[in-house]
């Protein structure tokens, strides 16, 4: 299957202001077993036909009944997503909440907002940890 066809999944950093970003928001995953208790930006598979941007949108309206806009991507090594353990691949964008209060409503049961300085203080799934550490690394670049 070509790159066009696959199945991508989208998540977002999302954050207190994109401007100048000092906390960021982790979500805790209920499901599947493998992944439960841990940590993840939140997001999720984009359906068929539907933009990846859109499914972004979308997911985070029902996994935490915020609307948020959104930033730029943060590119990741493979054609700019972010390697999943699976075939998948990760579409990450910064965001923030213009509309609604999160809360875990389906998918997590808990979320947080991590400070400054402590973004990798939670047991984040293996590929968001590896977005985080680079987005922490990038920030403190030129
Ligand atoms: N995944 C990894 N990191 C993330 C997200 C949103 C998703 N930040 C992985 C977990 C699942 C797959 O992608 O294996 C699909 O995610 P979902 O549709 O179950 O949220
Ligand atoms: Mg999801």
């Amino acid at each position: 299957m070509s790159p066009k066809h696959q199945t991508c999944v989208v998540a977002a950093a999302i954050v207190d202001r994109l401007d100048r970003p000092a906390r960021l928001l982790a979500a805790r995953r209920t499901a599947p077993p493998a992944l439960a208790g841990q940590w993840e930006l939140p997001g999720g598979k984009t359906e068929p036909g539907e933009a990846p941007a859109d499914a972004l949108l979308r997911e985070l309206r029902e996994e935490l009944g915020v609307r948020v806009r959104l930033g730029a991507q943060i590119t990741g090594p493979l054609d700019g997503h972010w390697p999943l353990a699976s075939a998948l691949t990760l579409r990450l964008w910064w965001a923030e909440i213009v509309d609604g209060e999160p809360m875990p409503l389906q998918d997590h049961d808990q979320i947080r907002w991590l400070e400054a300085g402590r973004w990798l203080d939670v047991a984040w799934i293996p590929a968001d940890r590896t977005a985080v550490s680079e987005m922490v690394r990038r920030a403190g670049g030129p």
